[in-house]
């Protein structure tokens, strides 16, 4: 934690001004109401961040679920990571899975590194997506803590195709939902049954964000982990489960904490919704899917 308070200083640089009188977007919010930035291409300089967070020596670990049949995207989500993932970083990817033999010798740039932790799998498909949370606090308390910086969780049925950098970390940030990023509140697909502790009211809600993408610190991903977590298990005794899993948690957890960084869809996009004209880049896409094919 010492390490916080060490001194950084940025070497001279040429860039040009930030200007105080001109937009770095005029399509879009770059800013949330509680003073979070939101994540578009042109709202950021990676030069000034790269030289902030180098200097810091940040590690970072990508953590994934590759549970029964989803083995097969870890090739091209692993690729892909090497090409646009943190690129210069350490990197630790966590890939949890109950399938070690099946996941790929892929080559990593130095610094980086697999790390296979053996998990058990779930015969419903909606248990695999709700366990993640579970998991992910359990290792991290065990593991995680010890070994990076920040931590990133992600889905796996994904490709990164452009840059995602250090641009992307603060304390906690979450990622607008492709779907739902110009959705009014009362559209969004929060848990709307009181009865569960992922309840939202239709009146409440600032944005809706994807369950594929998002992450923090260490300490706060533990925390963000550990109480949705707990909300699971209180459904699970009241025999009730959120209408999106655990992404349904999320939300309620990011409305009771705010995230204090936000990614436009940039970071999570889907090419089935075509490309709006704001999407000046796509960063992390899916990989198309047949549901039934590949849960079963
Ligand atoms: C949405 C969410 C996802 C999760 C899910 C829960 C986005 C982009 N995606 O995606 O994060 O909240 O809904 O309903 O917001 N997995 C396996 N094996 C399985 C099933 C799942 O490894 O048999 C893992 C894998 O890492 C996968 C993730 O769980 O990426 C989420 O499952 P999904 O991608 O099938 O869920 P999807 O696309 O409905």
């Amino acid at each position: 934690y010492l390490d916080h308070l060490l001194e950084i200083r940025l070497p001279r640089m040429n860039y040009s001004q930030p200007e105080t009188m001109n937009l770095l977007r005029t399509d879009v919010a770059v800013l949330t109401p509680w003073f979070a930035p939101i994540i578009w291409d042109g709202t950021f300089n990676i030069d000034i961040l790269n030289h902030q967070f180098k200097q810091r020596d940040v590690r970072i670990g990508l953590v994934i679920f590759a549970i029964k049949k989803y083995v097969v995207f870890l090739q091209l989500f692993l690729e892909t990571a090497e090409t646009f993932f943190m690129v210069g970083y350490k990197v630790n990817y966590y890939i949890l899975t109950d399938r070690p033999k099946d996941v790929p010798n892929v080559t990593l740039a130095e610094g980086r590194r697999v790390v296979v932790l053996k998990i058990p799998s779930h015969a419903r498909w909606q248990d695999v997506c709700l366990n993640r949370m579970e998991i992910i606090s359990v290792f991290t308390k065990q593991q995680f803590i010890h070994e990076v910086d920040y931590l990133v969780s992600a889905d796996i049925d994904m490709r990164f195709s452009d840059h995602v950098g250090v641009e992307i970390l603060s304390d906690t940030f979450g990622t607008l939902h492709p779907g739902f990023y110009r959705a009014k509140r009362q559209h969004f697909t929060f848990e709307r049954r009181p009865a569960s502790q992922a309840y939202i009211a239709v009146d409440e809600g600032d944005f809706y964000y994807a369950a594929g993408f998002y992450g923090g610190t260490v300490d706060e991903v533990y925390k963000l982990a550990n109480q949705c977590h707990n909300g699971i298990m209180t459904d699970k005794a009241n025999s009730i489960e959120a209408v999106w899993h655990e992404e349904s948690h999320l939300n309620k957890y990011f409305l009771n904490h705010k995230p204090t960084k936000i990614l436009s869809p940039e970071y999570l996009w889907d090419n089935g919704m075509g490309v709006p004209e704001v999407l000046r880049k796509r960063r992390f896409v899916a990989v198309p899917k047949n549901h039934a094919e590949i849960r079963n």
